[in-house]
């Protein structure tokens, strides 16, 4: 039998996940850490990274990688400050390389932090108070929840459960506090973790928490998903849903998406012991031995959902509740002017593949800084990439909506519905699991399918539309109505007949096509799309009913080279 993986041994061997971060740190005569390091460093927030753009000509010229970091940053539910999201942005310029990026978990990730301003990057974050620690590694990650800015008693309810989660999962050691604020190893030999244990889980855990009309955060893709049951005004229990997750390898059928499914429900006032139970299901069942399989999915899926339950009673204390069955979900449009209940408005900006910058067209980092700081908006993170700028009052709204015009901002309303709900991951030149481009193809892949679309009188159709630049599924490509996802350089994996609503998952359509004949590829079932749809049916429910070899059939030679 296979013993525990090396990234065991380095966990166990961390004295509570400081091991030589502080040395390698402080070393200033190489621009990289050790392997070791680099994956301690994941749980404090940070990934080692170099520019592919740039690797292949330096390799010649005889020189070093252009080596550099991304930081992510914890905001449950993607809640931000004024302040917070000022000093973010005054950071990237300082440190990053002058963009913020919205991850499709409701967080802001910065890339190109040079190695001798890493820990300088993050102290600064955490006097924000907020933290990159735990954003990455092998521990419960950023909770994500409904971003609407509602001000009623569920969607309160909501955000504070998301902060309470995020904080009580937090890792206990003070490794972080220790190499990042304080600057130095305090030499101590690892902290007692009641809730992880010496060597945390055996991979990333994911939470999500959702309203019941609102699974904008995709709640099914997480390895825990709660949804929210509501009574008399308030969130009276959850329905635990558990298994969720994306990531899996081309060609390796033993990987694969999967969606959570439902195993309980409980009381509100139990929410966290829940958790915490299904956390220690992971921590205890997850495969050590094999990173590839050591998602919370697998072990659903190994043992099934009846030892599951048995499992989780034993560790919630009793069983729970038999789950109900789960709402009808739906996801409304947060883009745009809305109300938030208390006389202020939220104004939803589309934000493409997440990237705050200052572009020649539009000056969108420079108007945000603008308008937050004028009129002290609390900005709110989506699962979209997207930005909400709440708090904005009934007098402001013309001069906000004046300033961003002026930048060159484009608004929800200038943007065809495929572009609002197209999400792309970050890809090349970061990404050092990238094998195609993914955000800086997506204006073009966004545009070429619009022509389509516009062909066949499906401009105005709600498409969502996700790209990756490998099967690892970070812009959950396998739920919605088309997922692009990159398969070799220059070659996409196409999958389609998941649903909207984040319900189903998609399934391969054609397994490598190449980037310019993706639209060219989806035209055949966009016409049969518009004149074979059922009344109100979308696009991923269509290619769903008529399935795969319907599909093929439509125009099986766009669809070649499978
Ligand atoms: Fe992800 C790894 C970016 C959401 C599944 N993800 C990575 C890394 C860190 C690459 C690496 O390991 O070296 C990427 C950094 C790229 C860069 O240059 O910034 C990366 N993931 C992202 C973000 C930034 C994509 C985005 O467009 O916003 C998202 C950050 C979320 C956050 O704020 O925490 C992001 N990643 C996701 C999601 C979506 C979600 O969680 O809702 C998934 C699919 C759900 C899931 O977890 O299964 C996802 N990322 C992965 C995986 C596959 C995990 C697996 O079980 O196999 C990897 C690879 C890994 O862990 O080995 C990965
Ligand atoms: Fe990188 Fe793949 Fe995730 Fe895209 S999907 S960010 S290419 S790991």
């Amino acid at each position: 039998m296979a013993g525990p993986s090396g990234v065991e041994r380095v966990k166990a061997e961390s004295r509570g996940l400081r091991g030589a971060i502080a040395s390698e740190l402080a070393d200033d005569t190489s621009p990289q850490v050790t392997e070791a390091t680099y994956g301690l460093l994941k749980f404090h927030g940070t990934y080692e990274q170099h520019d592919r753009d740039t690797a292949t000509a330096l390799k010649q010229a005889g020189r070093e990688k252009d080596w550099q970091f991304m930081v992510r940053v914890r905001i449950p539910a993607g809640r931000l400050t004024a302040a917070q999201y000022l000093a973010l942005d005054h950071l990237a310029a300082r440190h990053g390389n002058g963009t913020l990026r919205v991850t499709t978990r409701q967080t802001i990730q910065f890339h190109g932090i040079a190695k001798r301003d890493l820990r300088d990057t993050i102290a600064f974050i955490d006097h924000t108070l907020l933290t990159t620690f735990a954003t990455c590694g092998d521990v419960a990650r950023n909770v994500m929840a409904t971003p609407a800015p509602v001000k009623d008693r569920v969607h309160g309810m909501l955000e504070e459960s998301a902060r309470m989660l995020s904080s009580a999962l937090l890792p206990r050691t003070r490794a972080h506090h220790a190499i990042f604020i304080a600057g130095q190893d305090d030499g101590a030999d690892g902290e007692d973790e009641p809730l992880y244990g010496p060597t945390y889980l055996p991979r990333k855990f994911k939470i999500g928490l959702a309203h019941p009309a609102d699974n904008s955060i995709d709640v099914l893709a997480n390895d825990l998903g709660l949804v929210a049951e509501v009574e008399g005004g308030a969130i009276s229990g959850w329905i635990v849903c558990v298994g969720g997750g994306h990531g899996m390898t081309h060609n390796k059928p033993r990987t694969y998406p999967r969606l959570a499914s439902p195993v309980g429900r409980v009381d509100h006032a139990d929410l966290l012991t829940a958790v915490e139970a299904v956390v220690k299901l992971a921590r205890d069942f997850g495969d050590r031995t094999d990173r590839k399989r050591a998602r919370l999915k697998y072990v659903v899926d190994d043992f099934g959902a009846d030892w599951v339950k048995d499992r989780l009673a034993e560790r919630f204390g009793r069983r729970m509740d038999d789950p109900p069955p789960l709402p009808r979900f739906t996801i409304p449009d947060h883009l745009g002017w809305h109300a938030e209940g208390d006389g202020r408005w939220w104004l939803g900006l589309p934000v493409p593949s997440g990237r705050i910058a200052d572009t020649e067209g539009a000056r969108l980092m420079s108007a945000l800084r603008s308008v937050i700081a004028r009129f002290d908006l609390s900005p709110i993170l989506t699962p979209q990439q997207d930005i909400l700028l709440s708090g904005v009052r009934e007098e402001e709204k013309a001069t906000v909506e004046a300033m961003l015009r002026t930048a060159g901002i484009a608004f929800a309303e200038d943007r065809s519905p495929l572009a609002r709900w197209a999400l792309a991951c970050p890809a090349l030149p970061t990404c050092g699991l990238a094998l195609t481009e993914a955000e800086r193809v997506r204006e073009p892949m966004v545009a070429a399918l619009e022509a389509v679309l516009h062909r066949h009188g499906l401009e105005g159709e709600r498409i969502s539309v996700r790209i990756t630049g490998c099967p690892n599924g970070c812009a959950r490509p396998y739920a919605g109505d088309i997922g692009i996802v990159g398969r070799m350089p220059g070659f996409y994996a196409l999958y389609v007949g998941g649903d909207f609503e984040g319900t189903r998952l998609s399934f391969k359509l054609a397994d490598k096509v190449a980037e310019a004949g993706i639209a060219a590829a989806l035209a055949p079932l966009f016409a049969r799309f518009a004149a074979e749809r059922e009344a109100g049916e979308g696009f991923g429910d269509f290619c769903h009913r008529l399935g795969r070899d319907a599909l093929l059939a439509s125009d099986p030679a766009k669809l070649a080279a499978d």
